[in-house]
């Protein structure tokens, strides 16, 4: 099926927004050393969360991970906001307390980031349970790494959401490394998508750095959900371009690696199709990363001039267990 040249800009838009976005990342926190803490990027990955989120409805629920930005970025997070709390500013979407790992967008349904590896799959079954519940129509989507499914929290995920037919959809974003591990050092299972079938479910492969086929397997998947049909597992094939976090050097990633994936980055590939289809024009794809990054300049600008937290903040919105 054609898609929409609307839906191609979309994605354009938030794969060009994610990149300038993290790219400011790397020279916030590498090169001026403003940004404390570890510093995990998505570089080369972001046609995922551009796909995905594409497919999506604003009242889809997402969770995500530690690999987030892209992911909250294409729901539609507020780059002012997100690049605030990265800052740890009392402005931030999480006024400053959750910093870049545990970011938590509610106003665009994206509820939480957990950074307990495999943590988000359970809960986004219970995000599912209750919108089936509601008798809602709407899905959860729950973004998670290859080592991710090799946690016992994925294998109940999946059974408990194939069992009760729940509206949700696995994306497993398969970037060939966790940590420092390579994928065939932590599972000897070929494809994750091949591990759908122990669950009665649909696993689908699909080239994670083409953002037209993630957003068709999403779409497909959504369907399926809403007809009451059931959860997906779809496994998109991609790179970490970047070490694990910025401090990671890539001992252990060959060059030649990172090269040629580096070759098959999401950006120009889709834009590049675009144009050749002449859905977009040189000019217009000039104005678009212009736009973008004047959004970033500005999110980077807010955040820098927003205050801290005060420390008698410290003890509010948080959960005290007594
Ligand atoms: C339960 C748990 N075990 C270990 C860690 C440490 N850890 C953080 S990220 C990571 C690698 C995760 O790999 P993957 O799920 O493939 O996601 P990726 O980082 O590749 O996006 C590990 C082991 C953790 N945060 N939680």
């Amino acid at each position: 099926m054609q898609v929409s040249k609307d839906k191609q800009w979309e994605m354009l838009r938030t794969l060009l927004l994610a990149r300038s976005f993290e790219d400011a990342l790397v020279e916030l926190c590498k090169v001026q050393g403003k940004i404390p803490g570890m510093m995990i990027l998505c570089t080369g990955q972001e046609a995922v969360g551009s796909g995905v989120c594409a497919a999506l409805s604003p009242e889809d629920v997402i969770l995500t991970n530690h690999r987030s930005h892209s992911h909250l970025l294409a729901k539609g997070a507020d780059p002012r906001t997100l690049m605030a709390e990265i800052y740890g500013k009392a402005t931030g979407c999480n006024r400053g307390k959750s910093g870049t790992l545990h970011l938590a967008v509610p106003e665009v349904n994206a509820p939480c980031t957990t950074t307990v590896v495999g943590g988000g799959l359970p809960l986004a079954v219970g995000f599912a349970f209750a919108q089936m519940y509601r008798q809602e129509r709407t899905v959860t989507v729950c973004f998670f790494g290859d080592g991710a499914a090799d946690e016992g929290s994925f294998h109940e995920a999946l059974n408990l959401a194939s069992l009760w037919k729940l509206p949700v959809i696995f994306v497993c974003e398969n970037n060939l490394y966790a940590g420092a591990q390579r994928y065939e050092e932590h599972t000897r299972v070929q494809n994750v998508a091949d591990r759908a079938g122990a669950y009665a479910m649909p696993g689908e492969i699909v080239d994670g750095n083409d953002a037209l086929a993630v957003y068709e397997a999403t779409r497909r998947a959504r369907e399926r959900a809403l007809g009451g049909l059931g959860p997906t597992l779809i496994e998109c094939k991609t790179y970490r371009c970047r070490g694990h976090g910025e401090s990671d050097p890539q001992h252990y990633q060959p060059r030649e690696e990172i090269q040629m994936w580096t070759e098959k980055c999401p950006l120009p590939r889709l834009h590049g199709e675009m144009l050749a289809q002449g859905l977009i024009t040189p000019q217009e794809l000039e104005a678009l990363q212009a736009e973008v990054d004047r959004l970033v300049q500005d999110a980077v600008r807010f955040a820098e001039e927003s205050p801290y937290p005060e420390p008698h903040e410290a003890l509010e919105d948080v959960l005290v267990a007594s």
